[in-house]
C-alpha cells in the first residue's frame, strides 16, 4: 500500500468538547504523522463544496448546518496505508455501530455529530487535501 496522505477533520462537536488533543494523540499513537493543520470555521459555501458528493441526499442540509456550527480543525495525516488506517481509528459513521475504542465510539454523540471526518479513498484524499491546503503548506517530515 505504501505511504499515503489523508485529510482529517475534527468536527465542531469534538472541538466543543475540547478533545482535539486526545484525537490527535490517537493518530500519533497509531504512527500517523500530522504534516499540516489549522483551525477554521467553515462557511456554508465551503461545507457544501467539501461534501458536494452528498448534495441532494436527505441529510445534506443538516450536515451543512452541523459543519458550520462551530470551529473545526483540518489536518493532513501521513503514514503507511493512512487512508484506511484513519478510517479504522474513526470507526463507523453511526457511533452506535462504531467498534469499541474507536474515536466515534468514544467521542461522538450521533450520526450527525460524529466527531471526525476522514477521506474514504486516495482519490478523495487528494481532492480534499487540495481543498484546504496549498502544496507549500504540507510539511515534509523526517
Ligand atoms: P465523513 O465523510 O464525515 O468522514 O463520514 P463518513 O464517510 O463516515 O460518512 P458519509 O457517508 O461520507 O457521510 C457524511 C456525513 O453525513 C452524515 N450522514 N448522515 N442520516 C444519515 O443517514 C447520514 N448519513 C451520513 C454523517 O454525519 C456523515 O459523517
Ligand atoms: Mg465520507
Amino acid at each position: 500500500m505504501g505511504v499515503q496522505r489523508t485529510l482529517s477533520i475534527v468536527k465542531p462537536d469534538a472541538v466543543s468538547k475540547n478533545v482535539v488533543g486526545e484525537i490527535y494523540s490517537r493518530f500519533e499513537k497509531a504512527g500517523l504523522r500530522i504534516i499540516a493543520a489549522k483551525m477554521l470555521r467553515l462557511s456554508r459555501e465551503q461545507a457544501e463544496g467539501f461534501y458536494a458528493e452528498h448534495k441532494g441526499r436527505p441529510f445534506f442540509p443538516a450536515l451543512v448546518d452541523f459543519m458550520t456550527s462551530g470551529p473545526v480543525t483540518v489536518q493532513v495525516l501521513e503514514g503507511e496505508g493512512a487512508v484506511l488506517q484513519n478510517r479504522e481509528l474513526m470507526g463507523a459513521t453511526n457511533p452506535k455501530e462504531a467498534a469499541a475504542g474507536t474515536i466515534r465510539a468514544d467521542f461522538a454523540e450521533s450520526i450527525d455529530a460524529n466527531a471526525v471526518h476522514g477521506s474514504d479513498s486516495e482519490e478523495s484524499a487528494a481532492r480534499e487535501i487540495a481543498f484546504f491546503f496549498s502544496t507549500s503548506e504540507l510539511c515534509e517530515r523526517v
